[in-house]
């Protein structure tokens, strides 16, 4: 499966290292064809070389747009050799094979990151430059695609040895070639999708951060319209403040996925601490569900993340910069609370294109030794055909509208997640405990210090419902809700114990419904 390499056509636009690649392949006999830079650059250091427009019988025409686009080039890329048809139409239209390309593309990224006019970045958009790379790499049972410079030392080692390329070599480079052309047309994509001014335009594909989550790790963002990304944080219009950092958008993106949960729902406010939220409200007003969203844990709040499911008006801004807030991302703001955000130099604002749509597909990625694991978003919907009410008492219209909230804010917890609620707030929120018993008394216990912070008589849990994220195992975990006033349980069920459980909810009055689907965060 060795081909040897009689004719080779370089076209390229990073020069780097061409002459001396023409040199050794000219030093191994092997006839040269050329475009016009490519070969200008090669005749100038005394090297043979074909001009393409000699091949093709065209001189290159349009500024250069039509140079290779030509029947003898694909031709002599495409034929397959050993088929007597190919052979017989080569000979007929006098097209000669090609065994060696080597090409780089128009350098349009470059070209866009310098601040280019539109016609100078759509003049660098190469279109026959990709169509050999295609050709030739679609073609690599007989020829070879060389698109890196760093691979041009390895041809010409193999040509040295044994007079031609191999087959585990051309099949690699085809894979790379392909690549090659994915990103480039990934690239020309994404700048047509900003032109189209729906997104931020200053926000190019890949924007590096100054560190990651910690200060020794080093950080990038990532944003393609190719990916087929909803609009999100990337593509968001930063009005303020000081660049996103790696941990603002790990938290602002928490905060914009639980506040997309509401995006049909009343005013909602959801404000996030280290990717977890401390306090979820909706109210009648969005200033409302700012100030019940913030009591439910006044001390986290500060320097919190906060996202909101509609436009900031005055009064919720004045809210918002009643304390240090790093970041703010909301679908909009009025121009009154964009001046009253203007006064907060520090405070970052984000306005999102809407809300992405919560039960979107998508695909979660996290790199283990070895290995990536995969899987779809958590995309599960409580409805109410999956609602069983296990103890003696069903819970009430307004116990039941607290379950659905305190479930859907438990989602977007990390396990173990218990979240109380009531009257559409969190009371009191539970994280990341390797047990669930810890997780319901953390939570009662903030609830109760928030209370006694702010000089309430209760803790807000009294009289709430409670979610928990997976089942309770034993019943301690519910004791604990019953001692914070709980009232209500919304939690999978699927215990071994759950008769246990559920006995023990009888037994304290309380109304409990099993939804039959868990929602881990790990
Ligand atoms: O303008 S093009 O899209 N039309 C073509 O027919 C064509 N053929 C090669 N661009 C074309 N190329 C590109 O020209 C190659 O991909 C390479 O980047 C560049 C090399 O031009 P030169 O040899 O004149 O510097």
């Amino acid at each position: 499966d060795t081909v040897p390499v009689t004719r080779a056509l370089l076209s390229v636009s990073d020069k780097t290292g061409i002459v001396d690649l023409a040199r050794s392949l000219a030093a191994a006999g092997v006839e040269l064809v050329s475009t016009g830079g490519t070969a200008k650059a090669i005749r100038d250091a005394g090297l043979p070389v074909k001009d393409v427009s000699e091949l093709t019988g065209f001189p290159e025409m349009m500024d250069g747009r039509v140079k290779t686009l030509h029947p003898t080039v694909h031709g002599g890329l495409l034929a397959v050799r050993d088929d007597p048809a190919h052979v017989a139409a080569m000979m007929e239209h006098a097209i000669g094979a090609i065994d060696l390309v080597v090409v780089n593309l128009y350098p349009f990224v470059k070209t866009m990151e310098s601040g280019a006019d539109a016609d100078t970045v759509i003049e660098n958009i190469d279109i026959g430059g990709p169509a050999m790379v295609r050709s030739a790499a679609k073609n690599h049972a007989w020829v070879a695609i060389v698109t890196d410079p760093a691979d041009y030392a390895v041809v010409l080692d193999e040509l040295s040895q044994g007079g031609g390329t191999t087959m585990t070599t051309r099949r690699r480079l085809a894979g790379k070639a392909y690549m090659h052309t994915a990103m480039y047309d990934g690239a020309i994509a994404g700048w047509f999708h900003r032109q189209s001014g729906e997104t931020n335009q200053d926000m190019p594909d890949v924007v590096e951060l100054r560190y990651g989550e910690n200060p020794h790790q080093t950080a990038r963002v990532l944003s393609s319209a190719s990916w087929n990304l909803p609009a999100g944080l990337p593509q968001a219009r930063q009005v303020q403040g000081k660049a996103l950092s790696y941990n603002n958008y790990n938290d602002a993106d928490a905060a914009l996925e639980l506040v997309a949960e509401f995006r049909d729902a009343g005013p909602t406010v959801v404000i996030v601490k280290h990717a977890n939220p401390c306090g979820v409200a909706t109210a009648t007003t969005l200033a409302d569900a700012y100030d019940a969203a913030f009591a439910c844990d006044t001390v986290s709040a500060f320097g919190g993340i906060i996202a909101l499911n509609r436009s900031i008006d005055a009064a919720t801004a004045r809210a918002i910069t009643g304390i240090f807030t790093e970041v703010v991302v909301a679908p909009g703001a009025d121009e009154e609370a964009l001046a009253i955000f203007a006064a907060k130099k520090n405070l970052r604002l984000l306005l999102t294109d809407g809300l992405p749509d919560s039960m979107r597909e998508g695909e979660l990625h996290k790199e283990i030794v070895g290995g990536v694991l995969v899987q779809s978003r958590d995309n599960g919907r409580l409805t109410d055909d999956m609602l069983r009410v296990v103890t003696r008492r069903a819970p009430t219209e307004r116990e039941l509208a607290d379950c659905r909230f305190a479930w859907t804010v438990a989602k977007h917890v990390k396990s173990n997640a218990i979240v109380y609620a009531r009257d559409g707030s969190t009371a009191g929120i539970g994280a990341g405990q390797m047990n669930r018993l810890e997780s319901a008394r953390i939570a009662a216990w903030k609830a109760k210090d928030a209370a006694d912070k702010a000089g309430w008589s209760e803790a807000r849990t009294t009289g709430s419902a409670v979610a928990s994220d997976a089942f309770f195992p034993f019943a301690d975990g519910l004791m604990a809700a019953v001692e914070a006033g709980a009232t209500a349980v919304i939690q999978p069920g699927g215990s071994i114990r759950d008769d246990e459980v559920i006995a023990a909810a009888d037994a304290a009055g309380l109304a409990m419904v099993f939804t039959g689907m868990r929602h881990f965060r790990h």
